[in-house]
């Protein structure tokens, strides 16, 4: 795969291109990154990138010329063609107000030769760059950055780590028994949050099992494995209750779990009342 990045803040991406399975992947052939200055393609002498907004409000807005001058330079199929997908590239417009960026888009670009990625910065982006440019417009979430290069970095990560051969192969492997397990029981974005059935996964240890006075749960050394097996799944199933209820829904749940589930939420009900 290749990539590109259009940036104004080209020195930003040393760190993430250096490090982990990103410099991993390129080192190793399966991963191209180039990253490009727009300012390199402006014209006038105080290599303007920026400018103040048609109709008046605040902020400056990020001019189109150099992101159209940039992306020309970079001998792409033509858009039709990239949208239609009868060419394996995808320009991306990062911005507040795309589509969310999941683990399923991850492993859609993951599938394609080349990915262009566009950062905005300041208020926004010229908005013919989403219409004419690029050809989907993504969101890493629902928070505020002041510009495209974190999420870029993200999107970056999380492509890589999907190519063939990226990961370690006991890695790919688990990676790929669970995304057959997920497929099979047809588990909406099924991803890093998931482990098995769509929950979070399951609380993990090691030594020492006493850490000033902090103990792994005893059934961890027991070596009953069935035990053991049932115990993560429940604890998985607290965890995923506690901090991300959404997944309940479209998790895979049997009626034994059900009844953990009310368990649960009866005993914290109770604590409430009684909190010591
Ligand atoms: C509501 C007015 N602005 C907030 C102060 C909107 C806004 C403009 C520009 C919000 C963010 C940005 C810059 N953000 C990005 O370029 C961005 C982003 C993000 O902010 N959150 C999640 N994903 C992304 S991808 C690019």
């Amino acid at each position: 795969m290749r990539a590109d990045i259009l940036t104004i803040f080209p020195g930003f991406f040393r760190g993430p291109l250096e490090h982990g399975i990103t410099r991993r992947a390129c080192e190793m052939g399966l991963a191209t990154i180039e990253v490009h200055d727009l300012r390199e393609f402006t014209h006038d002498k105080h290599r303007t990138v920026d400018d103040r907004p048609f109709g008046g409000g605040e902020g400056m807005v990020l001019k189109p010329e150099p992101l159209f001058e940039c992306l020309e330079s970079l001998g792409l199929a033509p858009r039709e063609e990239r949208i239609a997908g009868r060419a394996k590239q995808s320009v991306i417009l990062l911005s507040a107000q795309g589509q969310r960026f999941t683990q399923k888009v991850a492993a859609e670009l993951a599938a394609l030769d080349r990915i262009v990625l566009i950062c905005g910065r300041y208020e926004g982006v010229d908005e013919r760059v989403a219409d004419f440019l690029a050809d989907r417009e993504l969101s890493i979430g629902d928070y505020v950055l002041s510009g495209g290069e974190m999420a870029a970095a993200v999107v970056i990560e999380a492509v890589t780590r999907l190519l063939p051969g990226a990961l370690g192969n006991e890695a790919s492997a688990r990676q790929e028994s669970f995304t057959a397990q997920a497929e099979k029981k047809k588990i909406e974005g099924a991803d890093s949050t998931c482990g098995s059935g769509g929950l979070l996964d399951y609380p993990h240890y090691t030594r020492p099992a006493e850490f000033v006075g902090m103990n792994v749960p005893e059934v961890l050394l027991s070596g009953n494995h069935e035990e053991i097996r049932r115990w993560r799944h429940q604890r998985a199933l607290e965890k995923t209750l506690r901090n991300r209820p959404d997944l309940l829904d479209g998790a895979q749940l049997s009626d034994e779990d059900n009844k953990l589930l009310a368990a649960i939420r009866e005993r914290w009900a109770a604590q409430a009342e009684s909190p010591d």
